[in-house]
């Protein structure tokens, strides 16, 4: 994937506070067009699958058991520098730590429950945006 695309998911937490516009909005507002949307539930295994990286980490089986609690929306955004600029308006890791104006400092609610991912380079944006669409989706 060229460094114009990232990958990203509104957690269940935040569907099921209706915040889906809310975050859209900053989202489309940053400059980011949504090239694919979708809205869907993981089961646990599938939540560990994606998270698998983090599977020697403490917080492993809560972060699996949270995203796969309610549905999420996986999405694939376009932009210059997409990756760089969406770990930017999306804010820390802790929303105790989140910028003003960014969508965690506004929605997360914990380091666990912070709304949204957002990839950490071109590469994982790739394999992550081909987890949840084919490659028809992914035009
Ligand atoms: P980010 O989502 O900012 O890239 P990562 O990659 O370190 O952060 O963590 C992946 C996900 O794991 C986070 N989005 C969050 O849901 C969860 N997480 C990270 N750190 C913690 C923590 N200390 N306690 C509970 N969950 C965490």
């Amino acid at each position: 994937m060229a460094n114009n695309r990232t990958f990203t998911m509104i957690k269940p937490h935040a569907v099921a506070d209706n915040n889906v516009g809310g975050i859209i909005k900053l989202i489309e507002e940053g400059g980011f067009r949504i090239v694919a949307i979708k809205k869907l539930q993981l089961t646990p295994g599938q939540a560990g699958k994606f998270y698998e990286v983090h599977k020697e980490r403490p917080f492993y089986g809560e972060l699996c058991e949270m995203m796969s609690e309610g549905p999420i929306f996986p999405m694939i955004l376009e932009k210059d520098n997409a990756v760089a600029d969406f770990r930017t308006l999306i804010g820390s890791t802790d929303p105790a730590e989140a910028a003003e104006g960014t969508i965690r400092k506004v929605y997360a609610k914990s380091k666990a429950e912070n709304a949204i991912h957002g990839s950490d380079s071109d590469e994982n944006a790739a394999i992550e945006s081909s987890f949840f669409f084919s490659e028809l989706e992914r035009f």
